[in-house]
């Protein structure tokens, strides 16, 4: 069997953040096209590795333990060919935190809204006429958040928590799905998603950490017109 690493990818930033690791550090690759202008995407044996219907991904037919692995999401795998092959991460504790609070701002901030900015010029124009846009955005993030909610659920299909054991993944996505009805979806449409939330909702720690700050919340519903416009100042840009 071939010691290669099989490389789902499209031409995207995201799948150039792994063709430039996989470069950089020397590793050999097969490349598997995802081909997301005609679907391949949700093709299921892609699902199965991939299961957010996103690329890149990887096999890695030789991890330590002997039996192939796979990864999504280009962080998750940016990280693990680093340890892998102890390239590019720092050459301690110090060093690796400092690179991973840049990657997360690339995977959380970087990365989703220059993806959002260039939908909204790129794409969207195409899609739908000016005086609708409001909507049609207000509809995408819905619909986005519904599908990661559906993605979240099928997980759970398989496993107590998020990724097995209860682990730092369940407390990252727990205040997220918490604010479901804040981002308009209705968690009754999630069997395993709801079953989840109930149980890391009766965690005494998860409790007495949602009662963090929570007397210096503002009720969005009662505040006058210099705050709504102070906050919006702050919050969104606006002059
Ligand atoms: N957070 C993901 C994002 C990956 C992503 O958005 N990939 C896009 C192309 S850049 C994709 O596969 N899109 C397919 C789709 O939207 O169905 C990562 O960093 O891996």
């Amino acid at each position: 069997m071939s010691n290669e690493i099989e490389l789902f990818f499209w031409a995207t930033p995201n799948g150039w953040k792994i063709s430039i690791a996989l470069e950089e550090m020397q590793l050999p690759y097969k490349l598997n096209l995802v081909d997301i202008s005609k679907g391949d995407q949700f093709k299921p044996e892609f699902l199965k590795i991939s299961p957010n219907n996103r690329m890149p991904a990887i096999i890695d037919p030789t991890f330590i333990d002997g039996a192939p692995i796979s990864v999504f999401e280009s962080g998750a795998i940016l990280q693990y060919l680093a340890r892998k092959t102890g390239k590019f991460y720092g050459k301690n504790d110090r060093e690796r935190i400092l690179i991973d609070q840049w990657l997360f701002w690339q995977m959380a901030g970087l990365g989703p809204m220059a993806g959002q900015a260039s939908h909204y010029r790129n794409y969207a124009p195409n899609l739908v006429d000016d005086q609708k846009l409001i909507e049609y955005g207000r509809n995408r993030y819905f619909n986005e958040v519904r599908r990661l909610f559906g993605v979240l659920d099928n997980q759970l299909a398989n496993y107590e928590f998020i990724a097995g054991e209860y682990s730092i993944a369940d407390m990252a996505c727990f205040p997220w799905i918490r604010a479901y009805e804040f981002v308009g979806q209705d968690l009754k449409e999630f069997k395993k998603l709801s079953n989840w939330y109930e149980i890391i909702n009766s965690r005494p720690a998860v409790q007495k950490g949602l009662a963090v700050g929570k007397e210096s919340k503002r009720d969005q519903t009662k505040l006058n017109k210099e705050e709504i416009e102070e906050q919006a100042r702050n919050l969104f840009g606006k002059k």
